[in-house]
């Protein structure tokens, strides 16, 4: 482990890439997942690395949706895996939701150790490993899923996804909720709802906002999850992208960018 310095001015960022890095060498992430890892942290970056308001907006409808759901299923990656374990746990239990691992690169191999890993980190059931049943019309590893885990749920989480299984998933009536730092992917273009965002602020903020709205009554969530515009959210974050943010003296700024 390489030790990062807490005042780093990207110590977040540092850390977030010694986790996948330490993925690899574990056999949980892809070599691939590497460079989907650049590729967020190049948006994340121009968002500021901080958490936009219309994408806090959008975790809060996540939050509702799932709380509203029959069967929500967490679906978990390599990178997903490696950066928040303990998140996605934590979101399962406020949520009642399922976790199945369902991977880009399917190896039986990888997703047995994302499955034990998600163990250690405190998950009782990690689905994945059965993978008795397909998405239709997906012809790649992504279609192969529980029959009692993705093929079942209502409502789905699908962090870091590619664009060809978001849309399966959406064909199927499901209600799909993206997370993704580049608003203009198919994914997020595709999804539910859109959350610009990284996962590692992006997950637990979802789990704290279920955690918040556990009281709330089945009218409250379903007003939140009614009011959401995916657009107005998609648009917000383009224009976060383009102008960057702005200060209070109108400057564009980006804090925590060297
Ligand atoms: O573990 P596997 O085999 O399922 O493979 C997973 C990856 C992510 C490697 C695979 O799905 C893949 O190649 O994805 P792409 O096509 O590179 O897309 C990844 C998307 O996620 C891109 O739009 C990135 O901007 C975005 N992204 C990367 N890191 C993060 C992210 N979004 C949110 N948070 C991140 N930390």
């Amino acid at each position: 482990e390489v030790e990062v310095p807490e005042d780093h001015p990207r110590y977040q960022s540092l850390l977030t890439r010694h986790r996948i890095e330490a993925g690899v060498e574990k056999g949980i992430t892809s070599q691939q997942g590497l460079i989907a890892e650049g590729r967020g942290e190049a948006f994340d970056y121009l968002l500021g690395e901080e958490t936009i308001p219309s994408a806090e907006e959008a975790e809060r409808v996540a939050a509702a949706h799932f709380l509203l759901a029959e069967h929500p299923v967490i679906s978990v990656n390599g990178n997903v895996a490696a950066l928040v374990p303990e998140a996605v746990v934590d979101l399962a239990e406020a949520t009642g939701a399922d976790v199945e691992v369902n991977l880009f690169g399917r190896t039986e191999e990888r997703v047995r150790a994302i499955a034990e890993h998600l163990r250690e980190h405190g998950a009782e059931d990690v689905k994945g490993v059965t993978a008795d049943a397909r998405i239709p019309g997906l012809s790649h590893e992504r279609a192969k899923v529980d029959s009692d885990g993705i093929y079942d749920a209502d409502v789905v989480l699908v962090p870091l996804e590619d664009g060809d299984r978001a849309e399966a998933l959406g064909e199927m009536g499901k209600t799909e909720v993206v997370i993704d730092l580049n608003p203009l992917s198919r994914s997020a273009q595709t999804a539910t709802v859109p959350i610009i965002d990284n996962v590692v602020r992006a997950v637990p903020n979802i789990a704290a906002q279920a955690r918040d709205l556990r009281g709330a009554s089945r009218e409250e969530l379903e007003a939140i999850v009614e009011g959401f515009d995916r657009e107005a959210a998609l648009a917000a974050a383009e224009r976060r992208l383009r102008e960057g943010s702005l200060d209070r003296d109108g400057e564009a700024g980006r804090d925590g960018a060297e």
